[in-house]
């Protein structure tokens, strides 16, 4: 009723940033009339606000230095903090892809970071939060950064929100660098331009630093909106900031506010945000009813110097499994429910929250097992309570060590590190080092900073540790032994699930290849190409055959002479994976196998500037009624990435699939 039609006129215009946000504050500038308390019994509002990057100790109480946070810290002396709070990864969306689903990003097929060039996206047989809460009939938004597929069929509004406004991933992933300025000549792929989200349209860019400064204000502006067009029924909010991923940006409000700089100044505006919110909750009346929970989706990005935060005593930062990495300052606030001024030290993570708001609100759980718990007994300030006695570091498909009570055991490993060595200065990045760890022990209670490995003190902890490193390996896999897990899941892949069988005159019949593909993009091997199923545009989805500088040079065997009216070879062109189409491809056929009528030959420009991942096909009609018994398929890899490429000079790959016989 507030806002029937308010962003209306925005839609299919893109734009500059700067016009969204004037007309937005136009829009919230109606509203917000207070209102008395809403029913009390009606299933409680949860609002989730997500941070990227900000360290353990990027909060006042978790000992922020050369900043202010008072909104959060208000809200933790009026609620719970955790201190032993983990995210699933410490990298953007497979800790995204936990926080939604209740279950490691293991579980869910999610790893790293996706880019605008990535294919896949959370697999929509995984049910989020706002999906859950829509069976119980939640208005349900979300605000900021989504980073779990761009696809339009991975976009939050697929995944269980009535809304969504903002970026579909990272805001560095632009064509700029982090000064803003447009990379160096010569290089012709970089991102994109980064598009501004509304449900599921562009509907601007994100340009300049300037643009990147209203980051922060843009989100809160409408979140606000969203608490007060939905006062009167029962609302999940998820506002993931942009900030303070770097390219830092903040406001006038802030710049140059904070003792530390500039990183101060963003995480002082994330602080203004998180009071504008609470009022806006307390505005509706829904204040008391609303469960309220802050955290960060990894620690600290440390090679970018005084850009980036601080785990304060922690080990390293993001993209590690050390504490510095994993653990991420969490607040939890819920008057009347949650006692005021509390603290947790007992071990929670970003998966319970699924399975904890499923419980508070009566939503029945996903259908697929998930990994999380009901952390309610915590919340609630039950004495003793320890609904999750132990934890996985997982990072990039690999076990990197197990956490039972106070004790965490790391298993041999390497990892990017920022042990001794310089950080970047001025917004940019400065070099990674690699660290090594051994089978070690810490004891995180008297020893939160990792420091002194206890293994050889603590033979009988080692072990039981280790066995449950073999649990979690057998349920959800582990690279680093090996081990494949019975209860893993794959991501969503773009351009459909099932890939959708083709019709093949050639399937079931006979091929050889003449140059062996990669193993690790083997397909089903050899018959990949004629049996009659297409790849995803996911070059890693196991349907695709891989050659590294190779050519492809094929030949089927139909096995007796047929009637062919039309060959078609597919190829994949995925230049950020460095796969790129075929320089030239040749499509011949022969009755007796010696002698072949060439139909088809086509030169390719491998100089496209076709950037997104898509599937080239090649088809060759055969004119002559004569039957066919033999085809041959030849395709030219372009051997080493083209002068303009990032990966110039570097080996090439062809990606084929499927060979089409009609
Ligand atoms: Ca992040
Ligand atoms: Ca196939």
């Amino acid at each position: 009723m507030d806002f029937p039609v308010q962003n209306k006129k925005l839609r299919r215009r893109p734009g500059s940033i700067l016009g969204l946000l004037i007309a937005l504050a136009a829009s919230t500038a109606l509203s917000g009339l207070p209102e008395n308390n809403a029913n009390q019994a009606r299933p409680p509002n949860v609002v989730i606000i997500l941070t990227d990057d900000q360290g353990y100790a990027d909060v006042g109480k978790f000992g922020a230095k050369g900043f202010a946070t008072p909104n959060l810290d208000r809200m933790a002396s009026r609620g719970l903090m955790l201190r032993d709070f983990y995210v699933s990864q410490a990298v953007c969306s497979a800790s995204r892809a936990s926080l939604l689903t209740g279950c490691y990003a293991e579980r869910v097929g999610i790893q790293g970071a996706l880019t605008s060039w990535s294919t896949v996206g959370l697999n929509p047989d995984e049910e989020t939060i706002a999906e859950m809460l829509k069976k119980k009939g939640y208005a349900t938004g979300m605000v900021g950064k989504w980073h779990l597929g761009h696809y339009r069929e991975f976009l939050p509004r697929q995944r269980g929100f009535d809304e969504y406004f903002g970026l579909p991933y990272s805001n560095d992933m632009w064509p700029m660098g982090y000064d803003g300025q447009p990379p160096a000549k010569g290089i012709r792929r970089s991102y994109p331009p980064l598009p501004i989200i509304e449900g599921d349209e562009k509907v601007g860019e994100v340009r300049t630093l300037e643009d990147q400064n209203t980051l922060t204000t843009l989100y809160t502006q409408r979140a606000v909106e969203f608490i007060e067009k939905n006062k009167n029924r029962s609302f999940f909010l998820y506002v993931a900031h942009s900030m303070p991923h770097v390219p830092l940006g903040v406001s006038e409000k802030f710049r140059g506010k904070s003792e530390q700089g500039r990183y101060g100044d963003v995480i002082m505006e994330i602080d203004w945000s998180v009071g504008e919110i609470l009022q806006a909750l307390e505005r509706a009346g829904v204040d008391g009813n609303t469960l309220v929970i802050f955290t960060s989706d990894n620690g600290p990005w440390l090679n970018f110097g005084k850009h980036a935060g601080s785990a304060g005593p922690l080990r390293e930062g993001k993209g590690t499994m050390w504490e510095g990495g994993a653990r991420v300052p969490c607040i939890m606030r819920w008057p009347g429910r949650i006692p005021e001024g509390t603290e947790s030290r007992s071990i929670a993570a970003t998966i319970d929250l699924l399975p904890t708001i499923a419980a508070i609100t009566g939503a029945p759980l996903p259908k697929n097992p998930i990994d999380g718990v009901n952390i309610l007994p915590l919340l609630e300030g039950q004495k003793g309570a320890e609904p999750r006695g132990q934890y996985y570091f997982y990072y990039g498909g690999e076990l990197k060590a197990v956490r039972m009570g106070k004790w965490k055991l790391h298993f041999p490993n390497s990892y990017v590190s920022y042990a001794g060595v310089e950080p970047g200065k001025n917004g940019f990045p400065g070099p990674y080092a690699t660290g090594k760890s051994g089978l070690e022990l810490y004891d995180l209670d008297s020893d939160i900073g990792e420091t002194s490995n206890v293994a050889d003190k603590y033979p009988e902890i080692v072990v039981r540790l280790q066995g449950l490193g073999n649990e979690a390996r057998a349920e959800l896999g582990d690279k680093l032994t090996g081990t494949k897990g019975r209860g893993v899941r794959p991501p969503g892949r773009a351009g459909g699930q099932g890939k959708g069988p083709v019709k093949n005159l050639a399937a079931g019949k006979k091929i050889t290849l003449e140059n062996r593909y990669s193993g690790q993009y083997a397909g089903r091997g050899d018959v990949t190409l004629i049996d009659g199923e297409r790849g995803t545009l996911d070059h890693a989805d196991g349907t695709w055959l891989g050659f590294e500088t190779a050519d492809l040079v094929a030949l089927v065997d139909l096995g007796e002479s047929l009637p062919v009216r039309q060959i078609t070879a597919g190829f994949l062109e995925a230049q950020s994976a460095w796969i790129f189409l075929p320089s030239s491809v040749e499509i011949a056929i022969s009755r007796d196998g010696k002698e072949f009528e060439v139909i088809q030959r086509v030169q390719t420009d491998t100089n496209s500037a076709d950037a997104a991942p898509h599937v080239k096909d090649f088809p060759a009609v055969v004119s002559s009624s004569t039957p066919v018994r033999y085809i041959r398929v030849t395709a030219r890899n372009i051997g080493t990435c083209p002068v303009w490429h990032q990966g110039a000079g570097g080996k090439a790959w062809l990606f084929a699939d499927e060979i089409v016989v009609e």
